[in-house]
């Protein structure tokens, strides 16, 4: 079907579907690793690009086209390459866009892998980067230098929910001359469309919303332009990131409602960060939907919402986010967001810990930052559990809870 003209909840269900002789409603799981030829010519064809087809489920499966023909679709972008996770896709990206000599410039903010697969793997291959706060477009302009070809930028920013003016920072890095990537994970398609404002290549962990059920690890790359379609698809097929078939179908089918998750998760969201603006225990909250965050006005103006992320910052710093995140018990304390669970966690020991204290300072996040991605339990049951915990939390240790003690922060870099 051609769901170019229709609407974003439609494009959710229909796009990237291909009817097959049985007239299956979804798109079955390929589950093989090769596929026939026709004859000796039809596979030389298949290899030489002059005929469309399937040849290795490491180039190319139906199940995962479809997954890749919708996001592609859903981005405006010209296709969709999926991988094995949303570092898979990061992988790729700068395995294709970079080399010995190159520079990138990226937010300090990142994903905390994001950074250190850059710092630690691709450095000793003689790549360059540099980490500012890409939501300060002078910073982003007093970073670029002439050998800069990537600006890789993660708008919202996990976990400090900075956000970023695609628009602008895209229109100054290709006057010099460099690509413009978007980690688009936590807005998801459904809230933000980089390619529309200007981006070259936008990526997902699929892990988060765009699965939607903490039931999948994957990732997926959209190029506006077909060269560099082109390039990361062969650094995706040469290095093995791919997609597996059951991975895509599982995707596939979180996808189709990720609308009316991330409506309902981020109707929720604006609840608890206004509610927890108003509780004494709590002394910052990140929400970007709120007036009070710094980019609140340009996410308005790039995002079709505010999403169902939040960081936030307790009164006792370190020690009374521990407390809290021991307490909860509607919410589950574990890594990774963006499911229909509500999931808490603490970067500077966990998703961030990677990073080193002096980064995590400068990217502009306390160790006592806890972030909380908001599922779509009833949003009462969430608050409920928010003040229980606050108080058991109080109970436990009130003197603690109200001290910033991080003598006990433990600096073991972990690998998520
Ligand atoms: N980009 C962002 C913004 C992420 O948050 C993550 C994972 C990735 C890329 C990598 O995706 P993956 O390989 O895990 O599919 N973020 C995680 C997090 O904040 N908690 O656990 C994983």
């Amino acid at each position: 079907m051609d769901t170019k003209h229709l609407g974003i909840n439609s494009k959710l269900i229909h796009a990237g579907h291909k009817a097959d002789a049985t007239g299956s409603v979804n798109t079955p799981i390929y589950q093989t690793s090769t596929f026939a030829f026709r004859n000796a010519a039809h596979g030389a064809a298949l290899f030489a690009g002059e005929e469309d087809g399937f040849i290795y489920t490491r180039i190319g499966n139906p199940t995962i086209r479809a997954l890749e023909d919708s996001v592609a679709e859903l981005e405006n972008g010209c296709g969709g390459i999926a991988t094995s996770s949303g570092m898979g896709a990061i992988c790729t990206v700068y395995l294709a866009l970079l080399e010995a000599g190159a520079h990138m410039v990226s937010t300090a903010s990142v994903y905390g892998p994001s950074r250190g697969l850059m710092e630690k793997d691709f450095a000793r291959f003689g790549v360059q980067s540099m980490y500012v706060d890409t939501s300060d477009v002078t910073q982003v302009e007093k970073a670029l230098r002439p050998n800069t070809k990537l600006l890789y930028v993660e708008t919202p920013s996990n976990p400090t929910m900075q956000v970023t003016d695609i628009d602008q920072v895209s229109a100054i890095a290709h006057a010099h001359g460099c690509l413009v990537v978007v980690d688009n994970t936590f807005a998801s398609p459904y809230l933000q469309q980089p390619l529309e404002l200007g981006a070259d290549v936008v990526l997902h962990s699929v892990t988060k919303f765009i699965n939607g059920h903490a039931d999948v690890v994957g990732g997926i790359i959209v190029a506006k332009e077909t060269d560099i379609y082109k390039r990361l698809r062969k650094a995706m097929v040469n290095s093995g990131c791919n997609m597996d078939p059951h991975q895509a179908f599982l995707v596939l089918r979180g996808l189709k409602t990720l609308g009316i998750r991330v409506e309902r998760a981020q109707r929720s969201a604006m609840e608890i960060a206004r509610w927890l603006e108003k509780q004494p225990e709590v002394s910052a909250v990140r929400y970007i939907g709120l007036e009070s965050h710094p980019q609140h006005e340009l996410a308005k103006r790039q995002m079709k919402g505010f999403g169902s992320m939040i960081s936030f910052e307790l009164e006792g710093g370190l020690e009374g986010g521990r407390l809290l995140m021991n307490q909860v018990r509607v919410a589950t304390l574990a890594v990774s967001l963006g499911g229909v669970e509500t999931l808490i966690e603490h970067p500077a020991s966990m998703t961030h810990a990677s990073i080193s204290p002096e980064d995590r300072h400068l990217a502009g996040f306390s160790d006592g930052l806890v972030r909380y991605s908001v599922g779509i339990e009833d949003v009462e049951d969430l608050i409920a559990d928010l003040r229980q915990a606050l108080d058991a939390a109080s109970a436990e240790s009130p003197q603690r809870t109200r001290n910033s003690d991080t003598s006990t922060m433990v600096e073991e870099p972990t690998l998520v």
